[in-house]
């Protein structure tokens, strides 16, 4: 069972009974669909729509379970606690998160209402897979109930250093919420290493090796101890693994896709739509302020305003497709953006040469693939990014082994894409360098670099992933008799829930 925020399909015609629906193309969906298949699994999570009440149906041979959102709901648990505050939280405080006790109350109330949904289908010892950071409350809310389901949960964006995290009035109830869990995977080496000091500061569990030792209750321990407890001196612990998997792309789709004749013709015509540039540069990103858009625009106008590039050599495509636009700190963002492009642009274009084309528009995932192989540099400059999905896609559909990509230490890519010209954003003449080295850069090394960044992406793609994070759960399987315990049981003295 997966339990998501959005259910993996998007809303194309029709109402109620005759609503019509359409699978969205995501990685996850591509990498979850055959297991799905396989193991009649359920999907439950939120249709994209507010007030709507849809009884379960199927699509694409998965059983997607609906869950309702009301237009409160949605502004205060999706749009406020989620994207308003956890989300600039672990973000490294780039937006300032706003704290507001009726978007936690309303994040509880929905957390509760897909737990309870996963509860009403969930079989015996069934696996459940829980997303992200809208959710986190849900793997403590399953394991109380139902001490048989093995749970896991995966965080997409970053798990913030505890100096940030502790800001958060709620901190205790998200770590029990994700501690819930049997195995919760986090992007990055350094996701892990902060939840665990997370978990360390504000319960002093004992933490080793990616595994942290949960203390169990009477009760706890009562309901726990068949299978899944262990007794770490004389305590009754529940054993929960927290380490990375980092996420990746369907890349034999990404790679197919590259190969299609017209998907090509098209990526030619785009760079002749665009005047035949020299060098073609291409950002993709949601109009997000996490992607660092203003920093590779402020880099790039600084080099025409140098004389260092010309419009007419250079040109910058831009996809800034729309995102949250209800949320205010993405509004002013959109006008930000809009205005250093207008800036640029009156200051640097001539006739017939735009120096930055902007787009804030979606576009189906040919035409991004036809971008990314027209483009000679691909700029992923995130101020801090869970690991950047566009940067993978870029290299697998260079089949060609050429261009070169600019990608941020801040996003967790970059601890797999070594090979890439790794930037500090903030550094706005460091950027400035790396982008005349990737103009300037001879074919072969351009050729070096992206035959190893590709090795790494082609091995290590979603479906990889999904394996390896299945996997991890199972083996936290304890109902397999091999993993019995026998542990004393003894009344367990309550646990110290003193100062951080
Ligand atoms: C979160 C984390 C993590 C974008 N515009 C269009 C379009 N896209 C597609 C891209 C890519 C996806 O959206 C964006 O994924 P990212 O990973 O770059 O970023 P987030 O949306 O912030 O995702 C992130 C990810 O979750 C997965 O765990 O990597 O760190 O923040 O696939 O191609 N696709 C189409 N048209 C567009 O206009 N078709």
């Amino acid at each position: 069972m997966i339990v998501s925020n959005r259910l993996p399909v998007d809303h194309v015609s029709g109402e109620g009974k005759d609503a019509v629906w359409r699978t969205s193309p995501g990685g996850l969906v591509a990498a979850l669909e055959p297991v799905m298949r396989e193991r009649d699994g359920v999907w439950i999570g939120w249709p994209g729509m507010p007030d709507v009440e849809l009884e379960p149906f199927k699509a694409d041979g998965i059983e997607l379970v609906p869950i309702p959102l009301s237009a409160d709901e949605v502004r205060d648990y999706y749009e406020g606690f989620s994207n308003d505050t956890l989300w600039p939280l672990y973000h490294d405080v780039i937006s300032t998160p706003a704290y507001h006790r009726e978007w936690w109350e309303a994040y509880q109330r929905v957390n509760r209402r897909f737990a309870d949904a996963a509860l009403a289908v969930a079989a015996p010892n069934a696996i459940v897979w829980v997303h992200d950071y809208q959710l986190q409350l849900v793997p403590k809310m399953l394991r109380d109930a139902r001490p048989d389901l093995i749970i896991g949960f995966f965080n997409h964006i970053p798990f913030p250093p505890y100096g940030i995290y502790s800001q958060l009035p709620w901190r205790r109830q998200i770590i029990d919420g994700l501690l819930g869990a049997d195995v919760i995977g986090f992007q990055r080496v350094a996701d892990a290493g902060n939840f665990a000091r997370a978990v360390r500061r504000l319960h002093g569990y004992e933490t080793r090796a990616n595994l942290i030792s949960v203390p169990l209750d009477e009760t706890q321990a009562e309901m726990t101890l068949r299978h899944q407890a262990t007794a770490r001196r004389g305590q009754p612990v529940r054993t929960v693994l927290a380490r990375p998997f980092p996420i990746s792309i369907d890349a034999q789709e990404y790679q197919k896709l590259a190969a299609d004749p017209y998907i090509r013709a098209r990526a030619q015509e785009i760079r002749q739509e665009l005047g035949n540039p020299r060098v073609l540069m291409l950002g993709v990103d949601r109009l997000d302020y996490t992607k660092g858009i203003r920093h590779r625009m402020k880099a790039f106008g600084e080099l025409l305003e140098e004389g260092l590039i010309s419009a007419e050599d250079v040109a910058l495509v831009q996809v800034a497709s729309p995102s949250r636009e209800r949320v205010d700190a993405y509004a002013q963002l959109r006008d930000e953006v809009e205005i250093t492009v207008s800036r640029i642009n009156g200051d640097f274009s001539q006739l017939g040469h735009a120096a930055i084309h902007y787009l804030h528009q979606g576009y189906p995932r040919e035409e991004m693939v036809a971008l990314y192989l027209a483009a000679d540099v691909m700029l992923v400059t995130a101020l801090r990014d869970g690991m950047n999905l566009v940067a993978k896609e870029y290299v697998a559909s260079r089949i060609d082994q050429d261009g070169v990509l600019i990608l941020s230490e801040f996003a967790g890519a970059s601890d797999e894409l070594r090979q890439a010209l790794l930037v500090n954003p903030h550094d706005i003449d460091g950027l400035k360098s790396a982008i005349v080295h990737a103009i300037r850069m001879p074919q072969r090394e351009r050729m070096r670099r992206m035959r190893a960044l590709r090795k790494r992406v082609l091995t290590h793609d979603v479906q990889r992933w999904s394996a390896t994070f299945l996997d991890a759960l199972v083996r936290a399987d304890h109902h397999d008799p091999a993993n019995h315990i026998d542990i004393p049981r003894r009344t367990v003295a309550p646990l110290d829930y003193g100062g951080d």
